[in-house]
């Protein structure tokens, strides 16, 4: 760890002369390292997750999400015997409710698991605990859990609950938990207080007070900006395929006006949070929602228009050489070097590929295995490959030597033009 992130936390730890006990119910991609900052701020942490492998490879040490920083912490919150993983909850003062909110069928957020982490601490719960929801969720899910928890005799004000979005970005994830901003939206103003005084024990960001339905709002709100955003890009990058325009060069020259700043165009919008928040809202409001919805259409149709150029380009190939070409794809990860899958486009794009019956190999150099395609060292794919496909702006792509007259290659993440 960094000497400045070191002193940041050693500074946190003399805001709170009597730390709290914390019991965080998920110990995924955020529940985690929260745990493990908290952890090492000194705090009483007892981390539950309902998945015994889990529990069991977080107090040998085994830890599974690749951050910046975050092994250290853990080492030391643990070694300092100031984390623990379990099964089951434990009374605590505060409980921080990280669970995942996967999507259903009809589009509608599952909030199971959130419900279950809510009835796993009833057993412990006691009057002046703190329940600080962090899932994303639908407006108004924190009010329901108010009544949920009135309805099971912690009525009036004898528990205090809070909706805080988590704010951070895979790849940063330590570095963001401390000092992003965040938005804390109580089911009272007190509770609002309470929650941002916890919050102060570890997060140096402002933070922003608010009443629950708004922070629940805000947290959808910004991962469709950013949707919303890629979309337009993405169209873009289709226009420009048609017009046979350069669709970075146009972006880059956009980009030179003032008040003009497309994102990146790329071979889809992948991760747990910007292809799945948009529809809490979209399924719940859809008269209101019609550029919401679009944008995630345009996001998920340009995964189609990529698999139809690849299929486009391997059907030319074949015409011209008289076999199958090998598809070489590289990066499978839902963005640039991070080991994450979940909602990939580029993973999907080569499943589908192969699914078809194409000659596909792959490369992902943050990833040892997938169970449906072979995985080659990177120059491999390379010199393997008749078709390359950059799905994925890996940074070691951009040392790549590409013999670009023997192969054909084609570019959906823009890396080529970093080589
Ligand atoms: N992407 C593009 N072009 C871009 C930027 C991203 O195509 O210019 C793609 C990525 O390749 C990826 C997807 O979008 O497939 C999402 O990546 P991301 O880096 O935009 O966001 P996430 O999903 O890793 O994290 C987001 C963040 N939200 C915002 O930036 C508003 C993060 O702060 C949230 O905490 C996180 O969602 C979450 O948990 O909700």
């Amino acid at each position: 760890m960094g000497h400045r992130q070191n002193k940041l936390l050693r500074s946190l730890k003399m805001q709170n002369n009597t730390p709290p006990k914390v019991c965080i119910l998920g110990l995924g991609y955020i529940g985690f390292p929260t745990a493990c900052v908290l952890g090492d701020v000194g705090l009483e942490v007892v981390g539950v997750d309902i998945k015994e492998s889990h529990v069991n490879d977080i107090n040998k040490g085994k830890i599974k999400v690749e951050e910046p920083f975050l092994q250290e912490i853990y080492e030391r919150a643990h070694k300092q015997g100031r984390f623990i993983a379990k099964m089951t909850p434990e009374p605590a003062d505060v409980f921080l409710i990280v669970v995942p909110t996967p999507f259903k069928k009809d589009h509608k957020a599952d909030l199971s698991f959130i419900y279950k982490a809510i009835d796993s601490i009833l057993p412990v719960l006691k009057e002046g605990d703190l329940i600080i929801i962090e899932s994303t969720s639908p407006v108004g899910t924190t009010q329901e859990i108010k009544d949920h928890l009135q309805s099971r005799g912690f009525g009036g004000n004898r528990i205090s609950l809070a909706y805080c979005p988590e704010r951070v970005i895979p790849g940063n994830l330590v570095h963001e938990l401390v000092e992003n901003d965040r938005i804390v939206g109580g089911v009272t103003p007190a509770a609002t207080k309470k929650a941002v005084h916890f919050y102060k024990n570890f997060v140096k960001g402002k933070l922003l007070e608010t009443n629950s339905a708004t922070a629940e709002l805000a947290k959808l709100a910004e991962n469709i900006f950013r949707d919303v955003n890629i979309a337009l890009s993405n169209e873009m990058s289709m226009v420009c395929d048609e017009l046979g325009i350069d669709v970075l060069e146009l972006i880059h020259l956009c980009n030179h006006h003032p008040r003009v700043n497309y994102l990146s165009p790329g071979c889809g919008v992948g991760g747990h949070c910007i292809a799945v928040d948009p529809w809490f809202l979209i399924s719940e409001l859809p008269e209101k929602t019609s550029l919401i919805r679009k944008a995630r259409e345009i996001n998920l149709k340009k995964e189609e228009f990529v698999i139809g150029k690849v299929i486009a380009a391997a059907k030319e190939f074949k015409r011209t050489h008289g076999r199958d070409p090998i598809i070489s794809c590289f990066g499978l990860a839902y963005k640039p070097d991070i080991d994450d899958l979940r909602e990939s486009p580029a993973l999907a794009i080569a499943l589908r590929l192969f699914s078809q019956g194409y000659k596909v190999i792959a490369n992902e150099p943050n990833v040892t295995e997938i169970k449906e395609l072979t995985l080659f060292p990177t120059q491999e794919a390379v010199d393997n490959g008749d078709i390359l496909v950059f799905l994925v702006a890996h940074h070691e792509y951009k040392f790549l030597k590409v013999p670009a007259l023997s192969k054909c290659i084609l570019d959906y993440c823009g890396i080529l033009e970093k080589v």
